[in-house]
């Protein structure tokens, strides 16, 4: 078989995100391309012990538990500190949140930069030892004006963030990220130990037919909840019912959402009164790129990305994916709203 030409026109993740620096003209000073460069090495680094965890024995718990009070994977222990070294050592940060870290790490002078990175290492770590796809989350914000970096510039909306993305370690690694001019998808060659674009401009399909939520909580729903599920599992007459997807990893979930469409929701429920996943790293990057990719992202009567943290590890409740499968959604908590 003639075997095509060998492509030399490789767009790396490194040479897309300098394109688009440029694009941004002189105000762009490459800071944010070098930190996302950093990130991107935390990826590969991060990519290689999970793929090798089997092998080398590193699943399995690390014996100590972190902020949330889960048991700690030697993984997630492991992740944590690659992206807090390699953040730290890029010298574009100065204050870095983790899911893995009680406290916020204020960088010192000699390695500040002017970027606040808040980070969950290894989102659905739970799922590690059976081998299902896990993920690192990030999203990042400039520090304020004359800021010399504290909490506050963290406990912001995130609609104030430049950058978020994830990367899903899977069969393959896939980096998905957002400067704020659409969502790109890049797939790490192992031969060439770059990050490849894959995905060019991600637009997530304005109606899909999945839904992708915990139904083991319906007990603890909310009715805006379970009149929303009921109205797409047992449709009008006519009408097909969704199909149900759920990983439990919501960098798997969502990263299915935004390329097939439809709706992934961990809403707040009875048992979950604030919701279960974290505001800072991960409803708000997962917002910031369905928004990107011109989806909506709600906690079914606010805009997630409208919200101000008060502490930095604060739940929220959420819907996102789809349009119009979100809009349908709130159409629900509209009616709860008006019935009183
Ligand atoms: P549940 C994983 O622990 C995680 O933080 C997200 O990755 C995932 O979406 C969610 O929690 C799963 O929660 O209650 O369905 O196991």
């Amino acid at each position: 078989l003639e075997q095509p030409p060998l492509s030399t026109e490789i767009l790396t993740l490194t040479r897309h995100v300098l394109s688009e620096q440029i694009r941004l003209g002189a105000a762009a000073t490459g800071d944010l391309t070098l930190l996302i460069n950093a990130i991107e090495f935390t990826s590969k680094f991060i990519a290689s012990n999970v793929r090798k965890a089997r092998l080398i024995n590193l699943v399995g718990l690390a014996g100590d538990t972190n902020v949330q009070g889960e048991e700690q994977k030697k993984l997630d222990v492991l992740s944590n500190d690659i992206m807090v070294n390699s953040l730290r050592a890029s010298r574009k940060t100065a204050v870095l949140i983790s899911e893995e870290l009680e406290e916020a790490i204020i960088i010192e002078d000699e390695y500040k930069g002017k970027y606040c990175v808040v980070f969950d290492p290894l989102d659905g770590s739970s799922n590690i030892d059976a081998g299902v796809n896990v993920g690192t989350i990030f999203g990042i914000y400039q520090i304020r004006p004359g800021s010399q970096g504290t909490i506050a510039d963290v406990l912001r909306p995130g609609s104030e963030m430049v950058a978020a993305g994830y990367t899903m370690y899977g069969s393959s690694a896939n980096l998905v990220l957002s400067t704020g001019h659409g969502v790109n998808g890049y797939t790490l060659d192992p031969s060439l130990g770059e990050f490849v674009l894959t995905h060019p401009d991600i637009k997530i399909p304005p109606r899909g037919k999945i839904y992708s939520f915990n139904e083991g909580n319906s007990l603890h729903f909310h009715p805006p909840t379970v009149n929303y599920l009921n109205s797409i599992k047992f449709p009008p007459s006519g009408k097909s019912p969704y199909s149900a997807r759920y990983i439990g990893s919501m960098v798997a979930d969502v990263h299915r959402t935004l390329l097939y469409g439809g709706i992934f929701g961990y809403p707040v429920d009875k048992k979950s009164k604030s919701g279960k996943l974290r505001l800072l790293y991960e409803a708000f990057p997962m917002a910031f790129l369905t928004e990107q990719a011109g989806g909506i992202a709600t906690t079914g009567t606010k805009r997630i990305l409208d919200i101000v943290p008060k502490t930095i590890h604060e739940r929220s409740g959420v819907y996102l994916g789809s349009k119009d499968d979100v809009l349908d959604v709130i159409k629900f908590y509209e009616a709860e709203a008006k019935s009183g």
